[in-house]
């Protein structure tokens, strides 16, 4: 059954690959499933053929014969179960990396996402400068832990999962604003993912469609 994914246009990131369907793309490739990628602009994606397909009028969508998928959580979590590659066999592990999948998406990501938002979207506002130290400091909340629980270990919870795919995708947005920095082992835990095959491949074809002349990083 072929499998066709939605991404964007034009990533307003350049092909830095912080857009969602990079990790739909890394998920695809880790378990080996060959993809298409339809892309959408901005405007098509609030027409009423694609809110067939998302709600929320977003990308990443999943098509898989007459299945189709919304949220990359969920996209992620239905190839990790279809196909080997993502987690582990022994049930409770499998429990533990879907956990971790929760964590990234839940508990993590809603203060980075909330960084992006006091940047590009409430960043001309007079009061933003001065809530900016709040925001940083509810994302150190979670990285603190979240770095005292991986200590020295490669991944999150024993062999690379899917777990780790969501957590490395959701941390690989703070890059740009230093606070990786502050947490070397997370910092390493980011590039060991960045650095697996099936990622290389993912960004490659992303910064295909997205930066075709090749000026973005990485
Ligand atoms: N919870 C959903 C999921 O995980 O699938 C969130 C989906 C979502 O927010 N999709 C965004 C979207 O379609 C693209 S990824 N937005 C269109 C709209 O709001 O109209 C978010 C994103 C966009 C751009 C960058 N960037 O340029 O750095 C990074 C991330």
């Amino acid at each position: 059954m072929s499998i066709v994914i939605t991404a964007f246009e034009r990533s307003p990131d350049g092909g830095q690959g912080l857009a969602r369907d990079t990790r739909v793309r890394w998920a695809l490739e880790e378990v080996g499933q060959p993809y298409e990628v339809r892309l959408v602009s901005f405007g098509a994606m609030k027409e009423p053929a694609h809110l067939a397909l998302h709600p929320f009028g977003h990308i990443p969508t999943y098509e898989e014969g007459d299945l189709v998928l919304f949220e990359t959580g969920a996209i992620v979590l239905h190839l990790a179960e279809r196909h080997p590659g993502l987690f582990p066999v022994d049930a409770d592990a499998r429990s533990r990396a879907i956990t971790w999948m929760f964590a990234a998406v839940n508990t993590v990501e809603p203060p980075i996402l909330d960084l992006s938002i006091a940047k590009f979207v409430e960043g001309d506002k007079a009061w933003s400068q001065g809530r900016l130290p709040l925001v940083l400091d509810r994302i150190r909340d979670r990285l603190r832990p979240l770095a005292a629980r991986l200590g020295d270990a490669d991944w999150l919870d024993g062999a690379f999962s899917a777990g780790d795919l969501m957590m490395v995708s959701v941390l690989l947005r703070l890059r740009a604003s230093g606070l990786l920095d502050e947490f070397p082992t997370l910092a390493a835990y980011v590039a060991r993912g960045e650095a697996r095959p099936a990622y290389r491949r993912a960004f490659a074809a992303q910064r295909a469609i997205n930066a075709p002349d090749g000026t973005a990083r990485n």
